[in-house]
């Protein structure tokens, strides 16, 4: 891991022009670096937004005012990471950022890895390892609800659920431990039945934010939904429809889309990638068939397909095969439903309840598949209410709480003794605390802050 104790410098801003730019220095130099760029005798007041010149020193005869920037020192422990954080506004070329930042290093400073800063206000205490990650959903969020959902993280919600439930287990923890002084009589300072209670109500709990978890994961990654179907079914009409876009070409022509079109949109908070493929059909032709192809992998690997079928057109026997094949796991819409229908719906069998008529003409059905299909991908209606979960890794760690939890409810209505149902007890502390971080290895430290960009 990186040393804590040195100054780091970094451009904060993304790459590239912009308005203006943030160099950020932090650590114990931070404001003496500043005062030298700026060429300055006095220091910079804390928590005031002072304007400077930064000067290139070009050598020792001449030196150069580059940029007029705003500089702001947030004094330690006062700030993001803790430690000194000196935050220099300038204009944001790109080149001129690189330049202040090559001074800041020739000042002494050192440059900042991926998430430092970060990981700086981690170890300085200033954020748990569940804040820390939510800094980075929040940069990456690219739906309103995501931000939402990351934004809760950062103010700790799921951080005081867990502290709940962990205290809850040390209570009771406490007094198991308590009651092994007592060998003869056993579970002394609390009963076995309010033993099991007690971890029941926890196992509770945990099960919420499991749920919760499953579609927090949905919100934070976003999943593939893949239009597939015959020829002209109406599947690029659709997928138009859905993405709010005339992104695919649209014609009656049997076999128009050929390739796999993707777009990124937002469905009800969800981030979902909507994929058009070609019309599956056996072709002749080289450049459909690799569209059929691609068609079938991107089905594979899609959380939701939907199949569509053209209503004013007769029913093949293709169309019938994959109707029962979307299953639970898929959507079938019958499109066209402007146009004279061509067969009942009670063609589909099994398929037919929740198939959804839809048409692109009249705007029909739309909206029953938009929230189709963020209820299939979440188990939701719609997600009005954040999931306190977002992220896999806190999930997996929930999840082998409550596994330990669940044992340990086993154990305790089934006789076993105290000190076997305070082991699964501590096993799932140790899950729980594994999320915030209080129980870290240093690898899981490198893995979560590679993922930052530099300057967070
Ligand atoms: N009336 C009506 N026509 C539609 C509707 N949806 C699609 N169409 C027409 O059906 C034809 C085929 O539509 P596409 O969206 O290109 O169908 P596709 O499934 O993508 O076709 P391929 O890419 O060739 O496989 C076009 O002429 C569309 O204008 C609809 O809701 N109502
Ligand atoms: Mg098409």
């Amino acid at each position: 891991m990186f040393s804590v104790s040195d100054t780091v410098v970094a451009i904060a801003t993304p790459p590239g022009r912009g308005g203006i730019g943030v160099v950020r220095l932090a650590g114990p130099d931070a404001p003496r670096i500043a005062m030298s760029l700026a060429a300055r005798a006095l220091p910079f007041e804390p928590r005031h937004a002072t304007f400077a010149r930064i000067v290139d020193p070009v050598d020792e005869t001449q030196a150069h005012v580059i940029d007029q920037v705003v500089v702001t020192w947030f004094a330690a422990p006062h700030s993001y990471t803790g430690d000194d954080v000196v935050e220099i506004g300038a204009h944001g070329s790109p080149v001129l950022l690189q330049r202040i930042v090559e001074l800041a290093v020739a000042a002494g400073a050192r440059l900042a890895e991926p998430g430092e800063f970060t990981l700086r206000a981690y170890l300085n205490g200033r954020i748990d390892l569940v804040q820390a990650e939510a800094v980075a959903d929040l940069a990456d969020a690219v739906t309103p609800l995501q931000a939402r959902a990351a934004m809760d993280q950062l103010e700790g919600t799921l951080t005081t659920r867990i502290g709940a439930i962990d205290r809850a287990l040390f209570d009771l923890s406490a007094k198991l431990e308590a009651s092994l002084d007592f060998p003869d009589e056993g579970f002394h300072f609390i009963t076995r039945e309010e033993t099991t209670d007690a971890i029941a109500a926890l196992c509770a709990d945990l099960e919420m934010l499991v749920r919760d978890g499953r579609s927090g994961r949905v919100l934070r990654e976003g999943r593939l939904v893949v239009v597939v179907g015959r020829p002209n079914a109406g599947k690029s009409s659709l997928f138009n429809a859905i993405v709010g876009a005339s992104r695919a070409i649209v014609t009656d022509v049997a076999g128009t889309t050929r390739d796999v079109l993707t777009e990124r949109v937002d469905i009800g908070g969800v981030p979902v990638t909507m994929v058009d493929t070609a019309g599956l059909r056996v072709s002749n032709d080289a450049i459909e068939a690799e569209g059929v192809a691609r068609a079938m992998q991107a089905q594979a690997i899609a959380a939701l397909t939907i199949v569509a079928i053209d209503g004013s057109d007769a029913l093949a026997d293709d169309d019938r095969v994959r109707a029962a094949e979307a299953g639970e796991n898929g959507l079938v819409v019958i499109t066209k439903s402007d146009l004279a229908r061509a067969w009942p719906r009670r063609e589909l069998g099994t398929a037919e309840a929740a198939a959804i008529d839809a048409s692109v003409v009249t705007g029909e059905g739309l909206e029953d598949v938009r929230h189709a299909i963020v209820r299939s991908l979440t188990d939701r209606e719609l997600l009005r209410d954040t999931p306190a979960i977002s992220n896999a890794r806190h999930l997996g760690h929930v999840e082998a709480a409550l596994a330990a939890l669940t044992r340990a409810r086993e154990a305790a209505s089934e006789g076993a003794t105290e000190e076997l149902v305070l082991a699964d007890l501590n096993a799932a502390r140790s899950s729980l605390e594994a999320i915030t971080g209080r129980r870290e290895a240093d690898d899981l430290l490198v893995h979560i802050f590679s993922r930052f960009c530099v300057g967070k």
